[in-house]
């Protein structure tokens, strides 16, 4: 009796494709750490705000991209407008 090897391969992709979306969601949890540490860094005031001055030299993508991420215009960030800022500039690249 000869088996197909169908299911075999099927599984086989469904477990790749599973530990590179695992793989995937481990990155993205790995940098939002990293983006927490280094926003509580350069937020020296701790107001849980960060303005241009305090991002300048600790966090080059903030500073550089700062005017588009402060969209109220208050001349400070929170970690959450950073956050939305990024994962616009990710989409935007696919
Ligand atoms: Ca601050």
């Amino acid at each position: 009796m000869k088996h197909s090897k169908k299911p075999l391969l099927l599984l086989a992709a469904t477990l790749f494709s599973m530990a590179a979306c695992s793989a995937e969601q481990n990155r993205a949890q790995r940098l939002d750490i990293k983006l927490q540490e280094r926003f509580a860094k350069a937020d020296v005031d701790k107001n849980g705000y960060v303005s241009a001055a305090e991002v300048d030299g600790k966090m080059p993508f903030v500073a550089r991209n700062f005017a588009a991420i402060d969209t109220t215009g208050r001349g400070s960030v929170t970690l959450d407008e950073i956050r939305a800022y990024a994962i616009s500039q990710k989409a935007n690249r696919k």
